[in-house]
């Protein structure tokens, strides 16, 4: 194996590159030699308002990758700090540390971010970790071993297996609100901390990655779904609380969470999360439109007041599906949109009322079972319905 010194000949003019990135500029220095003989290790830090962190940060993987004698590269991905992050780089680089700093413009987003750093590492594994020290660099050498000797597809620096801890002081909330966001992935990882940000794979397993299109913090859980990672090994961490800025984590970012749990069950169970996101719905709807009877039969005849409720009800419905269920077939004229809804809700009505009536009818066993009967009715006017929202109301665009 090459020594890591012969590897460190990385090129000494250091300069700035200006490219493209999402059609804003990026900083970069090419330290690379021309041939890493794939022994290359990229580590992504993404950073937003980090200044301070950045020199700690990057020192520290240095060393412990250097005394490892990992060959390594070390890719910041700011989302546009202005706070003088680009500057603290450059220091750096000046300095012979292998570090360079993507710039994103726009809207900020950790999970693009850590993606646009793996599309531009060089390296054949890959490492992400947090720019606030709370991640330790040590554990580097473990992550990116495992994923070389092929011992696991995804290695996670985790705080949650035996010989993990977190450092005190985390508030009721914040363990709640670890455990919460946990149990939510459990559906697509049996990880301990599938939601952590320290974590190693290969290039190789991101590049044969499906459409990646998270949004928001969890990063780790998109690539474990969309790379399909089956062998997930867990390293006991040590987790600090940040000693320079301040967390990012704000409750947008918590609501963010869900729409991207949302995308990973589309992705997962597709229809079938579909028709379950409907039948929630239904379930939502069933509560407004009683809500809405009992506030109007108090000061109206109940015929008229059924009438309204239901209308409510079904518009409520419309409006969640268009939202939430069928949020891709938004682009459909709305009230157009609207009345197929209230057509298939009346067809859906007829199958259901069909159904009901004749196993009622036809059937010993079923005209002893009058409720179940009507059951059956209802699921198979749900499942009606939810076929010709799926694939005529709300069809995707050619
Ligand atoms: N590029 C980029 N990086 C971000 C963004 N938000 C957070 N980060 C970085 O992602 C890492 C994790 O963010 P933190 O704010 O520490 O979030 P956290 O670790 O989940 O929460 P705390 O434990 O409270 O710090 C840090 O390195 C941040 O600088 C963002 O929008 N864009
Ligand atoms: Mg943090």
């Amino acid at each position: 194996m090459r020594l890591f010194s012969e590897h460190c000949k990385w090129k000494k003019t250091l300069f700035r590159d200006f490219e493209m990135t999402n059609n804003q500029p990026a900083v970069e220095t090419n330290f690379l030699s021309e041939n890493d003989n794939g022994e290359l290790v990229s580590v992504v830090v993404p950073t937003f308002k980090e200044a301070e962190n950045v020199p700690l940060i990057v020192r520290k993987i240095h060393k412990v990758l250097t005394e490892s004698q990992i060959p390594h590269e070390i890719i910041l991905v700011d989302d546009d700090s202005q706070d003088g992050s680009v500057e603290e780089v450059e220091k750096l680089q000046q300095g012979g540390f292998p570090a360079f700093m993507i710039v994103r413009k726009g809207s900020r987003d950790l999970s693009l971010a850590v993606i646009e750093g793996f599309n531009r590492a060089k390296g054949s594994v890959l490492v992400c970790m947090d720019a606030d020290l709370s991640h330790p660099a040590d554990v580097i050498p473990e992550l990116v071993s495992c994923i070389k000797q092929d011992e696991a597809d995804f290695a996670i620096g985790s705080r949650y297996v035996e010989g993990a801890s977190i450092e005190a002081g985390w508030s009721v909330f914040r363990h709640l609100n670890s455990k919460i966001s946990k149990s939510l992935a459990l559906p697509f990882s049996n990880a301990k901390d599938p939601m952590s940000g320290f974590f190693a794979l290969k290039k190789e397993t991101f590049l044969n990655s499906a459409y990646l299109n998270p949004v928001g913090y969890k990063i780790g859980l998109e690539l474990i779904v969309k790379c399909g990672c089956k062998n997930i090994k867990e390293i006991p961490i040590f987790f600090s609380d940040r000693k320079y800025g301040s967390s990012k984590l704000s409750f947008q970012e918590q609501l963010k969470y869900i729409q991207h749990i949302k995308r990973l069950f589309d992705y997962k169970y597709g229809d079938l999360a579909k028709f379950f996101q409907f039948c929630i719905v239904g379930a939502t709807g069933a509560v407004v439109d009683l809500s809405s009877y009992n506030i109007f039969m108090s000061f109206m005849p109940i015929e008229i007041a059924r009438i309204i409720a239901i209308i409510i009800a079904m518009t409520w419905n419309f409006e969640m599906n268009r939202r939430f269920t069928f949020s891709y077939g938004k682009h459909r004229h709305w009230l157009k949109q609207y009345f197929g809804f209230v057509c298939c809700c009346s067809i859906g009505a007829v199958v259901n009322w069909s159904v009901s009536m004749s196993l009622s009818r036809n059937f010993e066993f079923w005209s002893e079972q009058l409720t179940l009967a009507a059951a059956a009715g209802i699921l198979c006017g749900t499942v009606f319905n939810f076929l010709l929202n799926r694939f005529w109301v709300y069809k995707k665009k050619d």
